[in-house]
């Protein structure tokens, strides 16, 4: 007899081990603990003092503070979850998030990988493949093959021709920026196959590439998704991060502003329909760029983002516990029908870093106060006291409000910005604040490059 799928779903895990750090890492152990789950927290030497440590079932430090010895020591994390009891593996973003190879040693070892299957990382992490999934389940890709460029530059040359200049090269194995370069015009274009095919020769162990049109000013939008085991997938509302400085996003909303809903529809309903067709499970997010009025896929990231909880906001759901549930086997508790999006969300990334030079900051906090007012809520793992470590990302919490109105909101996040008081290290708080005072920015009318400019434009004055 099959079993149903809350039968099988009973017995998967009672204890989660969670494979990363900072305010993810306090972040997931609040889900595990609100759904009634054992957490097994680690961390590296650098992190021995981590408070998310002592409110843990236990507590494993897994090697050196260098993460290439600890958060990314696949063998270590699976012996700390076997001493532990840990029934399932949490990755978190960044680390070993999306390495479909730990994916696959976690399922080995007889564990549950909380995350897509090892063959949906890899077929996201290889973006030509990611790209051909998405044309065929009818996602709108931006325009160029869905194949890897060829060795003959005639062929090339055809190619981008047809594609039209701009256009840009991709390396299959880069993403989030890394492995890509412009090509304006055709007499540039083969010296720019050949830099791009060996940069992405030595960054990522392969030299296939691919081209598409070069989009000269979009804003990144991105569709969340959630699916579970059975067949069933919903997407949660879209987002806009646009406001980026060197890949890195700084401020994200929801919903992503002037975006009409009706115009929005269609696109999250065929990334719902592209889960289907690839079998996903758990959380995802479809990356688009946005210009003049167009959707185009970019990029697919298999992981829980920084960025969740604008769409927890917005539409009510708990993307972590949801996430948790949809790897316990339980069938998706919520339809598309249920799904609504109420008010407006920001978040903020605070980092440890100079205001001015954007390198990063260690120290320690000599003095912390959060804001706490209702609409505020505050994603950290830092105290009075707590030592910023140089060895990590400078993320040391995210400031996230939400009210009825953009305009709303935008008022919330200056009230938040204005009761956050962090001394002893130097932090983008005065950016930060100067950003939200600005007017273009107000009017919702920015796009990828807007932050760079703003910057630059700052600098001069
Ligand atoms: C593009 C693009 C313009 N046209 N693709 C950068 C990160 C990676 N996810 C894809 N990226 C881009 N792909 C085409 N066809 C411009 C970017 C891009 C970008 C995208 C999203 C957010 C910030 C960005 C900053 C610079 C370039």
């Amino acid at each position: 007899m099959p079993e149903t799928p809350e039968q099988s779903a009973a017995a998967r895990f009672d204890t989660v081990l969670i494979a990363n750090r900072g305010e993810i890492a306090a972040r997931i152990q609040h889900a595990c603990r609100e759904l009634g789950l054992k957490a097994v927290a680690i961390c590296s030497e650098a992190d021995r003092e981590a408070p998310y440590g002592s409110t843990a079932d236990s507590f494993i430090c897994i090697g050196p503070s260098s993460a290439a010895k600890s958060y990314l020591n696949q063998d270590a994390i699976l012996l700390a979850a076997r001493l532990a009891g840990a029934g399932a593996i949490h990755p978190g973003y960044g680390f070993l998030s999306e390495n479909a190879a730990f994916a696959d040693a976690v399922e080995k070892a007889g564990l549950i990988f909380i995350g897509p299957t090892a063959s949906s990382i890899a077929t996201m992490g290889d973006k030509i493949s990611a790209k051909r999934a998405m044309m065929t389940a009818g996602v709108p890709c931006v325009p160029g093959p869905d194949t890897a460029l060829p060795d003959d530059p005639a062929t090339i040359g055809r190619i981008a021709l047809e594609i039209g200049y701009p256009v840009i090269i991709k390396a299959a194995g880069g993403g989030g920026g890394r492995g890509m370069r412009v090509v304006p015009k055709a007499d540039v274009l083969h010296e720019a196959i050949a830099l791009t095919r060996e940069e992405a020769r030595k960054a990522f162990g392969s030299p296939s590439l691919y081209m598409e049109k070069f989009l000269e000013h979009p804003r990144h939008i991105e569709i969340q998704v959630i699916c579970d085991d059975h067949g069933n997938a919903v997407w949660l509302g879209h987002r806009d991060c646009s406001m980026q400085r060197r890949h890195q996003k700084v401020v994200e909303e929801a919903p992503a502003p002037g975006i009409a809903p009706d115009i929005i529809q269609p696109v999250g309903l065929a990334c719902v329909e592209a889960c289907l067709q690839i079998g996903y499970r758990g959380v995802g997010t479809f990356e688009f760029l946005y210009e003049d009025g167009a959707f185009y896929f970019i990029e697919m990231n298999t992981r829980l983002q920084v960025e969740h909880p604008v769409t927890e906001m917005t539409s009510g759901v708990d993307i972590v516990q949801a996430q948790i549930r949809a790897a316990q086997g339980h069938v998706l508790d919520l339809t598309q029908g249920d799904v609504t999006c109420e008010g407006h969300s920001f978040e903020c990334r605070i980092n440890a870093e100079d205001p001015e030079t954007f390198l990063p900051s260690a120290g320690v906090v000599t003095h912390l106060a959060l804001p706490a007012e209702p609409g505020i809520r505050v994603d950290t793992h830092i105290h009075a006291g707590y030592k910023v470590s140089p060895y990590y990302d400078s993320l040391i919490a995210k400031l996230i409000v939400h009210a009825p109105t953009r305009a709303e909101a935008m008022a919330r996040m200056r009230e938040a910005l204005a009761g956050t008081e962090i001394e002893g290290i130097s932090t983008n708080i005065p950016f930060l604040r100067a950003l939200f005072e600005d007017d273009a920015f107000a009017r919702g009318e920015t796009d990828i490059h807007y932050l760079e400019q703003w910057l630059k434009l700052r600098r001069a004055a």
